[in-house]
């Protein structure tokens, strides 16, 4: 008995707590429309990129993006759209959220190195801005606002835990070169830079972070140090060897879309697939030597026996003989 009183006041007490806190509750609006916004995106963008100009990049690639001022000659950031030297403002189309996003990016210097993956691990420098339109006497202004830099990074993002924009333009970079000083500090060189301009549909959108408002598109100087490869299904290749098209970009794709870099076409790509050519035989059981010990990745021999070629791994994959 006493415990059926228990229950029914603990059933009252849920009952009112639910209540309670749906009527003190303030209705919540629904996310925008990502169509829409980023219609809206792509126009602040534009405009920023043809009212702004890169005032000055340091020996060390440090960008400072200023406004041209009235009547000014400065070359604005468009007026190297698809230049065929440096900088170079390109862009690519990413297909998302049912749209087909157009992702701005000024390349300053391409680097000397490696390209990550996007499923790779990047060690960067970066300064990040957001932008926003405010009026003042009823005109209405587009300024950038400083949210978050890191000059002397000490840690590795994973691309595919980062922004999407980020995981998109990373690998149009190269890394550098590094040399050690006595000082046990690590001097950076020669490393791909540039400006990443990102629609907040590629970025946080409805949800803001820390310093950053709800659907606001950023604008990042970045440079590129170093790269870390991963490998995601831990069959001892590692993504970007299991990156079939070889385009740098691996994705999981909605079921019916036809995946480049899914060989057995079971809607797995790869990169997370432990069986890639869907045999029966994990992939990693599939590169041990005749006493079944896995062959450590470096010494996989390729049919044609050279081991530093990287793409030895797709043709053992193949069941080369
Ligand atoms: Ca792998
Ligand atoms: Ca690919
Ligand atoms: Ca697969
Ligand atoms: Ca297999």
């Amino acid at each position: 008995m006493n415990k059926f009183k228990y229950y029914f006041i603990l059933l009252i007490t849920t009952v009112s707590l639910f209540s309670c806190s749906k009527d003190d509750t303030a209705e919540i609006t629904p996310p925008r429309e990502f169509a829409v916004q980023y219609a809206t995106d792509l126009n602040d963008i534009e405009e920023y990129l043809k009212d702004y100009y890169i005032e000055d990049v340091s020996p060390d690639v440090d960008t400072k993006i200023t406004k041209i001022p009235t009547g000014g000659s400065q070359p604005s950031i468009w007026s190297y759209l698809d230049n065929t030297t440096f900088p170079k403002l390109l862009s690519r189309e990413v297909m998302l959220h049912d749209i087909t996003y157009k992702l701005y990016y000024l390349v300053l210097r391409e680097g000397v190195g490696q390209s990550p993956s996007n499923t790779d691990r990047v060690l960067t420098a970066y300064n990040g801005e957001y932008l926003s339109r405010t009026k003042v006497a009823d005109v209405e202004t587009l300024a950038p606002t400083f949210f978050e830099e890191s000059t002397n990074p000490q840690q590795f993002f994973n691309l595919t835990s980062t922004i999407v924009g980020w995981g998109e333009c990373f690998p149009q970079f190269k890394t550098g070169t590094y040399s050690s000083n006595a000082d046990g500090t690590i001097s950076y060189e020669n490393f791909g830079a540039g400006v990443l301009f990102i629609p907040s549909g590629l970025a946080y959108f409805n949800s803001g972070s820390a310093n950053i408002p709800s659907y606001a598109p950023l604008v990042f100087s970045i440079k590129l140090y170093e790269i870390n490869r991963v490998d995601s299904d831990n069959d001892g290749i590692p993504n970007y060897l299991e990156d079939v098209n070889g385009d740098g970009y691996m994705r999981v794709l909605p079921t019916g879309v036809p995946n480049p870099d899914d060989t057995d076409g079971d809607g797995i790509p790869n990169y997370l697939d432990t069986d890639d050519d869907g045999d029966g035989i994990s992939t990693r059981k599939e590169i041990t030597d005749a006493n079944g010990v896995l062959i450590p990745f470096a010494s996989i021999p390729a049919c044609d026996g050279n081991t530093t070629d990287p793409a030895r791994i797709k043709r053992h994959l193949v069941k080369c003989n």
